[in-house]
Formats: structure tokens, C-alpha cells, sequence
């Protein structure tokens, strides 16, 4: 069948005069016909990532519970992975599963059994880990023909935006309000069988936003397309994004994503706990004490609605941008 298919491509002035053609121009021409092998129809595409990370204002010395690892293997591998912080209430630093995570995933990236599959490299890292701990994870990696492979276990997540649109999310996977699906040191908790996987054909000139909950908790999607659309400069995205969400979470007066959420599922904070400074926070702990006097007097005095906060929490950004190769 190939024969006919190229018959039907060569000129007839070629075809009808065959004596008329010199070696060198049946050579050109042949070369323009030649199978995909030799003149491939889609050029490679990679990631260009810029990264940023703030922990939590508590958190500063030890660097937050957050890790993330770039990769440029093939076209290009990002991660995030978010240390749960409850395992502090039981005297075990949560930075050291998920950084843990990320190492042995950075470590196991080109890893033959691993095949670049995000599902194998989850799994494998995961063995590996031997902290005592739980994480939240999402990967994704990028085929050089153009095929974007994510998983996602847990409230991590990954935005695709193309010509200024966000075309494609995650959802976040949790067991209920405040506590997500995780991979952990003990047996009870998920695994990568559990994992949310997707696979897209992405473009030149796309553009990833990852994070981990703190940005996506703090920032509405409309400011995380009105950052990434007005800078073309991967870096300077990802820190504007993570500034952002680090400024929102420090705010109580801010209607924050996690707020909106909160309030949408029935876990927002009795008005009387309200009243003594206490607001939702972060992972399964319900509520800290947080106001300053003025806040009190504003939320004795103020709107309710004012009191919303946003999130605190450990804020990781990748920003990639699919580029030629
Ligand atoms: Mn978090």
C-alpha cells in the first residue's frame, strides 16, 4: 500500500520524464517524500520550569513540609509533594516523608521499571520512602511528542492553561473536608492504585501551573491566569503566584478559595468561636487562634463574611512552559 501513496505525491513532470532528471533532484525529491523517520512531522517539545516556594510563617527554619523536584529527563518531569501536618501531634517532622518522597522520585525518574509512567514512579518512590510520615503527590511528565502524563494522589494539583484559558485541572482527592488521600509510612493510607492519572496531547506554548494546596487554596483561578498570561518568564510567574498565595494566607479578611470551599461544605467556625479569634486552618487541625485585637473588633463590629481568612500553609509553585526542544 506505501507504493501507490507515494506514486500519488510525485509530480507528473517527474513521472512522465524520468530520463529528463538528474540524480541530485531525484535525491531532493526523494528526501521530501521519505517516511516520518527521516523528517519527523512534530518537532520535540520539553518543559522550561521556574519553581517557588514560602513556607508557612512558622515554619521558616526547617524550610516547610512541602518538597517538589524538575527534572529535565525527556521531555521534562515536575513534582510536589505536601508533608501532612498532623504527624507533628505526634512528635514526627512532616517535612521528612514528603522531601524523602521527592528525593527518591528525582533519584528514580529514569528508573527502567519505572518507564516513564507517572503510576510506576509514585509506586517506587513511595517503597523507597522509609520516614515515618504521610504526603500528598502529583507528577507529571511530558512526552517529547507532546503527551502530558500527570498523577495525583491527594489535594496537590496541576493546572494546564493554553492562549490564556485554563483547559484542564485536577480535582483533589480527599476522604472528607481537611483530609486528602495520601501516601504514608503506615499501611492504612493510599497508594498509587489510588492515584487520579490523566494523559493530554499539549502544545508549544502552554503552560503548566503546579502546586501544592497552599496556592491553590489561596489563589482563584482568575489571578493565577492574570500572572501567567502578563509574564512570560517562567521564574518571575512562579514567584508572583507564591507571593500571592503566601500574602492571601496571612489574611483573614481575604475570601480564599479554602474558605469559600469550607463554608460550602458546612465547616465554617461558629460565630462564637469566630468572636474569640478562631478560624479554620490547615490539615485536620480544626481551629487555631489567630486574630489580633483589631480583628476582633472588626469582626465584633464588621462583617462576618470579612472573617473568611485565607489559608495558612507551606506555598510551592511550579510554573513550566512547553517549549521546542
Ligand atoms: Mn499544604
Amino acid at each position: 500500500m506505501a507504493i501507490p501513496m507515494t506514486r500519488m505525491m510525485v509530480p507528473s513532470s517527474l513521472r512522465l520524464s524520468p530520463t529528463n532528471i538528474s540524480n541530485s533532484t531525484r535525491f531532493a525529491f526523494l528526501c521530501r517524500c521519505a517516511p516520518s523517520e527521516l523528517q519527523p512531522l512534530r518537532t520535540g517539545l520539553s518543559l522550561s520550569a521556574g519553581v517557588h516556594a514560602i513556607p508557612h510563617p512558622d515554619k521558616v527554619e526547617k524550610g516547610g513540609e512541602d518538597a517538589l523536584f524538575v527534572s529535565n529527563y525527556r521531555g521534562g518531569v515536575i513534582a510536589v509533594a505536601d508533608g501532612v501536618s498532623s504527624w507533628a501531634e505526634q512528635d514526627v517532622d512532616p517535612s521528612l516523608f514528603s522531601k524523602e518522597l521527592m528525593a527518591n522520585a528525582s533519584r528514580l525518574v529514569d528508573d527502567e521499571e519505572v518507564r516513564y509512567d507517572p503510576g510506576f514512579l509514585i509506586d517506587k518512590a513511595h517503597t523507597a520512602t522509609t520516614s515515618r510520615g504521610s504526603a500528598t503527590i502529583i507528577v507529571a511528565m511530558l512526552e517529547e511528542v507532546g503527551v502530558l502524563k500527570i498523577g495525583n494522589v491527594g489535594d496537590c494539583g496541576l493546572k494546564l492553561l493554553r492562549q490564556g484559558q485554563i483547559i484542564f485541572s485536577t480535582t483533589p482527592q480527599e476522604h472528607y473536608f481537611d483530609c486528602p488521600y495520601q501516601l504514608s509510612s503506615e499501611g492504612s493510607a493510599q497508594t498509587y492504585l489510588d492515584a487520579s492519572f490523566h494523559i493530554m496531547e499539549v502544545k508549544k506554548g502552554d503552560v503548566i501551573v503546579m502546586g501544592s494546596d497552599g496556592l491553590f487554596d489561596n489563589v482563584f483561578d482568575h489571578e493565577i491566569v492574570n500572572i501567567v498570561t502578563k509574564h512570560t518568564d517562567v521564574a518571575e510567574s512562579s514567584r508572583l503566584l507564591a507571593e500571592l498565595a503566601s500574602i492571601n494566607s496571612r489574611n483573614p479578611g481575604f475570601e480564599s478559595p479554602y474558605a469559600l470551599e469550607a463554608r460550602a461544605k458546612g465547616f465554617d467556625v461558629p460565630l462564637w468561636k469566630k468572636a474569640l479569634g478562631m478560624k479554620l486552618t490547615g490539615k485536620k487541625k480544626l481551629i487555631v487562634p489567630l486574630l489580633q485585637k483589631e480583628q476582633f473588633l472588626s469582626l465584633i463590629f464588621g462583617s462576618w463574611k470579612k472573617n473568611a481568612g485565607g489559608k495558612l500553609d507551606d506555598v510551592t509553585v511550579i510554573v513550566a512552559q512547553v517549549v521546542d526542544s
